[in-house]
């Protein structure tokens, strides 16, 4: 279900025309990007692609690094040491996820700092979904299996993004995130199957992080004002409601393999379309949390900024170093 084999249709679309720069090189770009060839960070490509590039995959490494927030929540209150062991080793693939992604995006010119800098100062966006609270241990085995089981949808197709650095990147996440959505399903099952308490505090759990999850893969295609470009651009590799649609129809049966319901009274399954059809999104949620109206997005923010000013003194130590060790190293 989780293969991090790709079924990619768009690899049959031809590029269209993007722009007016250099036609030349627009039309070898073009080609290469039509012929499925990966873009390497020392090729020409038009500005808006760069642009574009660095906006998601900065989003994308924005995401991972406040998404490490509500899981690392519960590192000090996990429910064995089994729990915690596995947990620790989540929270920090996240945070490596976060290093590759930046390091992709650097290869397109803009530096990290900057990056945190846009993050901090509300102009970078981060995934919506890191901004409602854990309030339960449940929530960890719920974020493990929706958020990372919505995550691996998305990034499976990225593995095959026509930049190389974000597409070699994605390779390794997907690996790491299959874990971990198994590890969430773990904990999802055995609380399932536990008492009646746990049982309830499960499916509180999928109640609550279901639409959330949902809402993880953007608006709908016809409100979606990026996607007709990335996706000429092989950027986006699929939509955002086929992988949405996708992520319904794996998650619905593993709910009732465990006997959780989900929260939706318009879900049924669609035999003519072979998929489930399901109920109406609230966006009007959606752009909210986007906005940064999310019940705890000051938090968040909050918590990542102060993290920065209270490494600041580590940073300037290790420049330090690094400077008085060149220094030696020259005069050697
Ligand atoms: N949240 O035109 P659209 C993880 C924005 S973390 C916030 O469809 P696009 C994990 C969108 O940016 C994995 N904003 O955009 C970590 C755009 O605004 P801007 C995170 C959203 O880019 C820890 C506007 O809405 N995954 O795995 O074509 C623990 C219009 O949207 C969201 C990624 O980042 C959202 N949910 O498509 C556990 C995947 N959705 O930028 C797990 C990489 C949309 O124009 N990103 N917006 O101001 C993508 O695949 C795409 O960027 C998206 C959106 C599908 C998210």
């Amino acid at each position: 279900m989780y293969t991090t084999e790709l079924k990619d249709k768009s690899q049959k679309q031809a590029a269209t025309p993007l722009s007016a720069e250099d036609p030349e090189r627009l039309a070898a770009f073009e080609a290469r990007v039509a012929a499925d060839d990966f873009i390497e960070p020392k090729d020409w490509m038009p500005d808006a692609y760069r642009k574009t590039l660095v906006r998601q995959i900065s989003q994308h490494a924005h995401s991972e690094i406040v998404g490490m927030l509500p899981e690392g929540n519960w590192i000090t209150r996990a429910p064995s040491l089994r729990r915690k062991a596995v947990l620790l080793a989540k929270v920090q693939d996240e945070g490596g996820h976060g290093l590759y992604l930046y390091a992709a995006a650097e290869t397109l010119g803009t530096s990290r700092d900057e990056m945190v800098e846009a993050l901090h100062s509300g102009r970078a966006k981060y995934s919506t979904i890191f901004n409602y609270p854990t309030l339960t241990w449940a929530d960890i085995g719920a974020i493990g299996w929706l958020v990372d089981g919505a995550a691996i949808m998305n990034q499976v197709p990225l593995q095959r993004t026509s930049y190389g650095p974000y597409a070699r990147a994605m390779v390794r996440i997907c690996k790491e995130e299959s874990f971990h959505q198994r590890q969430g399903y773990e904990i999802m099952t055995t609380l399932a199957k536990g008492s009646a308490e746990q049982k309830r505090m499960a499916q509180d759990a999928l109640d609550r992080w279901w639409w959330p999850s949902l809402m993880m893969f953007g608006p709908p295609d016809d409100n979606s004002p990026n996607s007709a470009q990335s996706m000429r651009w092989r950027i986006k590799r699929e939509s955002n409601d086929e992988i949405r649609q996708r992520f319904v129809d794996a998650t619905v049966p593993q709910a009732e393999a465990i006997g959780l319901s989900i929260p939706d009274a318009d879900l049924k399954w669609n035999e003519a379309r072979d998929a489930y059809d399901f109920g109406a999104i609230d966006w009007e949620e959606f752009y909210a949390v986007v906005r940064g109206e999310g019940p705890v997005a000051k938090e968040r923010m909050a918590a990542r900024v102060s993290a920065r000013e209270d490494g600041r003194w580590v940073r300037e130590a290790a420049l330090a170093h690094a400077e008085k060790r060149a220094v030696r190293l020259a005069a050697e």
